[in-house]
């Protein structure tokens, strides 16, 4: 798997403004059991610092931008999500960072399950010695 695989949401724009769409299992490619959103982050937070063990996500940035970086222990690459129809697949396994949130940035999650702390690994050697152990 890329380090970077990028979502496009079918986005249907007209002169009266627009409206991006996505449909679970169709679109998504899992189903969508949780939706969350990241807002009035200040500037100079990073939040992340994790990976989960089996929980797949897409993030998109619907309104601003923020700055992510993505480990899957051999590999770390860094981008900024700005478009709100273009989102960003989270595969399980693979370390995150979020930083350089707009003051407006409003980040939206969609998840393939139910939020479970027992999924997240949350300290960066046990992730590496997890992907050594693959
Ligand atoms: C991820 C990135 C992109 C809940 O109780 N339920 C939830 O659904 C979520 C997402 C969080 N929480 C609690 C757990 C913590 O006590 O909210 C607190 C902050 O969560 P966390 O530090 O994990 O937040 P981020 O911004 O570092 O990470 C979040 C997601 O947790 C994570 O899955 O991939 O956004």
């Amino acid at each position: 798997m890329p380090v970077v695989e990028r979502f496009q949401f079918q986005h249907l724009a007209n002169p009266a403004g627009s409206i991006v769409v996505a449909h679970g299992e169709r679109d998504v490619p899992f189903a969508i059991r949780r939706i969350y959103f990241l807002y009035g982050v200040p500037a100079d937070q990073m939040r992340g610092r994790h990976a989960h063990k089996t929980l797949t996500q897409i993030a998109v940035c619907v309104r601003g931008s923020c700055r992510f970086c993505l480990d899957d222990g051999h590999e770390r690459t860094e981008l900024v999500l700005s478009k709100p129809y273009e989102g960003l697949v989270i595969r399980p396994m693979m370390w995150r960072e979020m930083s350089d949130f707009s003051e407006d940035c409003v980040l939206l999650v969609l998840a393939s399950d139910a939020y479970d702390e027992s999924d997240y690994i949350r300290d960066y050697e046990e992730f590496k010695n997890a992907v050594r152990a693959r």
